[in-house]
């Protein structure tokens, strides 16, 4: 009997969960009936980052036959690192790794290579030389995301009748290093210099809501001509906005008339209450839930499937109302979506 044939006749199993020490998973014997999976987490920063655990600690739990060990590195690299090597000591059958940043993961990943554990990578990318040091990968295009609400933003000035050339905006930086920060920036950027917009500055928040405020805190102090914020996520455009309140100056689309307008992204539940409330112009879908597409591909495995290497997800663009119904990237058509409380309240996260 195979071991996921096995796994659904186990009623329960220890689960670990041990999400405490940085990089250090509890040690515990590995039971051989079911399938363990060591999951390196980036760390507890957003509204996103939780969703996403949720969904991976559901997903991979005692009744669905799995043996979870669940790693939290704070937000630091060389815990994943560790946490990774532990995992291979441990000799699990599965590594899941959402890495903090693209760089410095050859090594250790080629120790879990020659130990003959596959490594699914999720959410955000490695950047490796040697493909075959990990087996998949499944995440949003995050470059994608930048254009598209990039593009949302060219096409909603130019309907209020504003000039390009009057844009004059600030980034708030999502973790230096990781795709989200780097995929983001890089389709602001692209737009700034095709439509001529005037980038001020940046700022790290990285993905945090208390950095996002002292982010903006300190933009506000640099720039008194703000008119347009990127946030690399909701929860830096939460701390945006209370700095800019506190600040005397208004979030909103209004931007002829000195509102400041938030491009943000994750399209979490509290960041499209924003946006409803006209807080937000318009945030960039990034879906969490990757513990049920994870498990497809680690099943896949397990029944001696080929698997393929990249898992884009499908994402939403999210704004206000209606005056952009729609970007177009490379050719594509992408519907903008308004936000409404009914949309909200059937939100997963
Ligand atoms: C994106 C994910 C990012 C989210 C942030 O896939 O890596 O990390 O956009 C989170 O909220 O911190």
């Amino acid at each position: 009997m195979n071991k996921t044939a096995a796994c659904s006749l186990i009623l329960a199993s220890a689960v670990l969960i041990s999400g405490c020490g940085a990089g250090s998973p509890q040690n515990t014997e590995k039971d051989d009936s079911v399938i363990t999976i060591g999951f390196s987490q980036v760390g507890e920063e957003s509204d996103w980052r939780r969703a996403n655990s949720e969904s991976i600690e559901e997903t991979f739990s005692a009744k669905n036959g799995y043996h979870l060990l669940f790693d939290d590195a704070q937000n630091r690299p060389e815990n994943q690192i560790t946490a990774l090597r532990n995992f291979i000591q441990q000799e699990v059958d599965y590594i899941v790794l959402e890495p903090i940043v693209e760089q410095g993961w050859e090594t250790v990943l080629t120790e879990a290579k020659e130990a003959g554990i596959p490594v699914i990578v999720a959410d955000r990318s490695i950047s490796v030389e040697d493909e075959s040091l990990f087996t998949a990968w499944v995440g949003s295009d995050m470059l994608l995301e930048g254009r598209k609400t990039s593009e949302w933003l060219h096409s909603f000035i130019e309907a209020k009748g504003i000039d390009d050339s009057e844009v004059r905006l600030v980034n708030i930086q999502g973790t230096l290093g990781s795709t989200p920060q780097i995929g983001r920036a890089q389709g602001m950027r692209e737009a700034a210099k095709k439509y001529g917009w005037t980038l001020l500055g940046s700022a790290r928040g990285e993905f945090t809501t208390a950095k996002g405020r002292e982010a903006m805190e300190s933009l506000l102090e640099r720039f008194d001509d703000i008119n347009v914020v990127f946030c690399d996520n909701d929860n830096e455009a939460y701390g945006a906005i209370d700095a800019i309140e506190k600040a005397g100056r208004k979030a909103g689309t209004d931007i002829a008339n000195g509102e400041i307008l938030i491009i943000s992204y994750d399209a979490a539940s509290r960041g499209l209450q924003l946006v409803l409330n006209g807080k937000i112009a318009c945030d960039g879908d990034c879906n969490p839930l990757h513990g049920p597409r994870i498990r497809d591909i680690i099943e896949s495995l397990e029944a001696g499937k080929e698997v393929g290497k990249y898992w884009y997800v499908e994402e939403e663009l999210y704004a206000g109302d209606d005056t952009v119904c729609s970007v177009t990237i490379d050719e594509t058509e992408y519907p903008v979506t308004v936000v409404t409380e009914e949309l909200i309240a059937e939100r997963k996260y």
